[in-house]
């Protein structure tokens, strides 16, 4: 399937209206809360298109959705992409300063947001340039502050879909750096479908019957995609959770509840798993089929911890938020355990040296990828766009070879970006946050394999004069970070050095430091 093959005027929402001729009663997402039909969802997407509308939401205006994985989430998104808008899908573990950034940078007027994560924007919400409506999931918010649930309720459960081009942008996401704001990375109409088709159907072989659930979350196109766009784009249904997925509890209880046949997380959600003694005997995972891992490569222990007790393949594949999905991947009955796999057909890939000559078979070089899913640019960045989309070819930062057999295998990154937990981390966020706690003079934060074999930051730490090493401090400046930024980005282990090792220039060698 190429782009072209898409009518000209196309909108995503078709993903979840072309099941209503043949399968409406089917149930499509089920939920601890709410359990929807498709014509259930449809009706509230085209309830929630009209209330857009009288807030005089316009065709390519952003719109902010920061909510747990739930059945309204999923209704907003499609009630902003049939009206033409585009769907900002918010990262719920970002802390006030940077949902800041993003209701900024993507200019929202409005934004649809869960009570439980209305005190993440209590206190920047005064100071918003473009932010006029707050709509409040599941409670109240400030008075005038719509409340979801009376804001639709009025609302006809008819509405014409904007016949949007098919190029024309219906989502942004945000993804960060190493240094500097996150950048906004905005995906098409046409990127939906052909994802579905390229990797969801042709590559994972998902079929109407099967039901799909996973720990990446919503605002991630990995959830976006895997859990929402491709099965529905198949008629199958999904599962959605809005309990924290990195309790593994939390995962396997949703599990044995709703019965999925197709399970995404990232390779820590695995070793969580595998940690419990008790799993098989605790949990009914025989709903299952195939299991999928991507955010950060999968070690083959894992793979071969999770197939011995459990009896299921991981298909373990690379994507990426500028490509939206899934671009080299293992498939069933296709699967070298370790490496990322092959090429998914609609895409070509190169490893390149730094002249961009193409690297012989076995040796490391650059990932460049090509396809028609790519997104076209970062939002207003447009040095890092230039460095990033080069012509047909996007630049991953990513270390691959490939070997004699035609898969490839990762390894690394060209910039010093950490993935932990399949999200990213940047090392200099890190040390500028330990850096502002008061006995501290200098860190370096480099990538670190725990027991699993995954990645996760160590922080070097220069004290300053007159603060002495003691385990009392790791756990403060532990503490400290968890305070400051998203949890997942703490040090999990901290060593005190006397100095770091730097250029004659100054700047850090994280190189050498990494073990
Ligand atoms: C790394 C992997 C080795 C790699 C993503 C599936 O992770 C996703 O998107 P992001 O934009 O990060 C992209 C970067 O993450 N990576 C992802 N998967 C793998 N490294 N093996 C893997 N299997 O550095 C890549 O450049 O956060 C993953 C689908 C959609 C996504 N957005």
């Amino acid at each position: 399937m190429k782009a072209s093959d898409l009518p000209l005027n196309y909108n995503a929402v078709n993903i979840l209206e072309h099941n209503l001729t043949s399968r409406a009663d089917k149930v499509a997402l089920y939920t601890a809360e709410r359990e929807l039909t498709f014509r259930q969802v449809a009706d509230e997407v085209n309830q929630i298109g009209h209330a857009l509308k009288k807030l005089d939401v316009h065709v390519g205006e952003s719109v902010g959705i920061l909510s747990p994985d739930c059945a309204e989430w999923v209704t907003s998104f499609f009630g902003i992409v049939k009206i033409g808008a585009v769907s900002v899908g918010m990262n719920t573990l970002l802390k006030p300063h940077e949902l800041n950034y993003i209701l900024n940078d993507s200019k929202a007027r409005v934004l649809i947001v869960h009570a439980a994560l209305l005190p993440s924007i209590e206190s920047i919400r005064d100071s918003q340039e473009f932010l006029k409506h707050v709509v409040v999931i599941g409670g109240r918010g400030r008075e005038g502050d719509p409340v979801f649930k009376e804001w639709i309720k009025n609302e006809p459960a008819e509405l014409g879909v904007t016949p949007t081009h098919r190029d024309d942008f219906c989502s942004l996401n945000y993804s960060s750096g190493t240094t500097g704001e996150p950048k906004g990375i905005l995906h098409a109409h046409k990127d939906y479908p052909l994802t579905a088709q390229l990797w969801g159907a042709n590559v994972l072989g998902l079929k109407e019957s099967d039901r799909a659930f996973g720990a990446p979350r919503l605002f991630f196109t990995f959830g976006t995609g895997g859990v929402l766009i491709f099965p529905w784009y198949v008629g199958a249904s999904t599962v959605l959770m809005s309990a924290p997925p990195r309790i593994a509890a939390n995962m396997l209880e949703t599990i044995q509840r709703f019965k999925p046949t197709l399970l995404y997380n990232a390779p820590t959600g695995y070793a969580a798993m595998l940690a419990m003694e008790d799993l098989k005997e605790k949990y009914d995972l025989s709903s299952l089929r195939l299991c999928v891992s991507a955010g950060e490569s999968l070690p083959a222990s894992i793979w071969h911890g999770w197939k011995e007790r459990t009896g299921l393949d991981i298909i373990d594949g690379i994507g990426s938020t500028e490509n939206f999905h899934i671009f080299i991947s293992n498939r069933p009955g296709d699967i070298r355990p370790g490496s990322s796999g092959k090429p998914v057909p609609g895409y070509e890939v190169r490893i390149v040296d730094e002249a961009f000559n193409d690297v012989a078979d076995g040796e490391v070089g650059n990932l460049l990828v090509k396809g028609e899913t790519a997104s076209l640019s970062y939002l207003h960045q447009y040095e890092k766009s230039r460095k990033t989309f080069i012509g047909e070819w996007l630049f991953t930062g990513d270390k691959y070879y490939k070997d004699k057999d035609g898969y490839y295998w990762h390894a690394g990154r060209s910039d010093d970006m950490l993935k932990v937990g399949g999200i990213w981390v940047s090392p200099v966020e890190v040390e500028s946050t330990l850096i502002s706690h008061p006995a501290v003079l200098e860190s370096a934060v480099v990538g670190h394999p725990d027991a699993s074999n995954l990645i996760k930051p160590k922080a070097f730490v220069v004290l300053k004069d007159g603060h002495a090493p003691s385990d009392e401090l790791k756990n403060t400046l532990v503490e400290y970070c968890k305070e400051k930024m998203a949890e997942y980005k703490r040090p999990r282990w901290i060593e005190f050095v006397s100095e770091l090792p730097k250029t004659a220039t100054g700047k850090i060698q994280r190189f050498k430091l990494r073990g």
